[in-house]
């Protein structure tokens, strides 16, 4: 039986990585319904969502001439242009309509600072900005955690690699989780997991 000592993470599943969204994942929608059946077996449930101003300077067309998917130099390293997504309040940055987000207990928000990304749920791309979901599961005495959500190889791989840099074990549902996959990007995100120690599991066998 899960107990509060395991947290299910569950990484920006918002309309803007489905189908028909700004920043489309394939398949981003087919995960719903495994969220939607682990979030009712695990006691204690965390959403993440993107959420970004208008003006955020991970967007393309904030820089004169730049393409999406593009990247430009941030202070604290390449960072990919990406077209306008999951701008805050809009039905873009909403949940997928049949996720069952009543069965969250916090949504953790991130990328809201206009000069910075943010990909991970612990830390914004500077690696050094908390988003305060480290505080938070350690008060609560969380132990270990359960991932899923869209992308893999953007979100869910800065998140599980940070999980695994402050302690906690991670398994990560394979099943659970689509990748945006610019030039091999999803290969080289799941074999990083795989080094840095990040389990994988289906989630039947959860
Ligand atoms: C994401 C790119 C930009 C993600 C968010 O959720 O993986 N990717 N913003
Ligand atoms: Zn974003």
């Amino acid at each position: 039986m899960n107990d509060e000592s395991t947290a299910l993470i569950v990484i920006d599943v918002q309309n803007d990585f489905c189908p028909g969204g700004a920043l489309e994942v394939g398949e981003g929608d087919r995960i719903v319904p495994v969220c939607n059946r682990l979030m009712a077996r695990y006691p204690l449930c965390v959403l993440t969502q993107d959420w970004h101003p208008r003006e955020h300077f991970s967007f393309a067309a904030n820089h004169d001439g730049a393409e999406p998917f593009g990247t430009i130099e941030a202070p604290y390293g390449t960072q990919v242009l990406w077209p306008v997504h999951c701008v805050q309040g809009t039905e873009g940055a909403a949940f997928h309509k049949d996720l069952e987000t009543t069965r969250a207990h916090m949504i953790v928000r991130k990328g809201f600072r206009p000069h910075i990304d943010s990909y991970s749920a612990f830390f914004e791309n500077d690696q050094k900005t908390p988003t305060g979901l480290d505080g938070y599961l350690k008060d609560l005495g969380v132990k270990r955690l359960v991932m899923l959500g869209l992308a893999t190889d953007f979100c869910v791989h800065d998140s599980a690699v940070d999980a695994v840099k402050l302690g906690y074990p991670v398994t990560l549902v394979e099943d659970g989780c689509r990748g945006i996959d610019l030039d091999g990007s999803l290969a080289a995100a799941v074999a990083d997991m795989k080094e840095k120690g990040v389990a994988f599991a289906t989630s039947d066998a959860l």
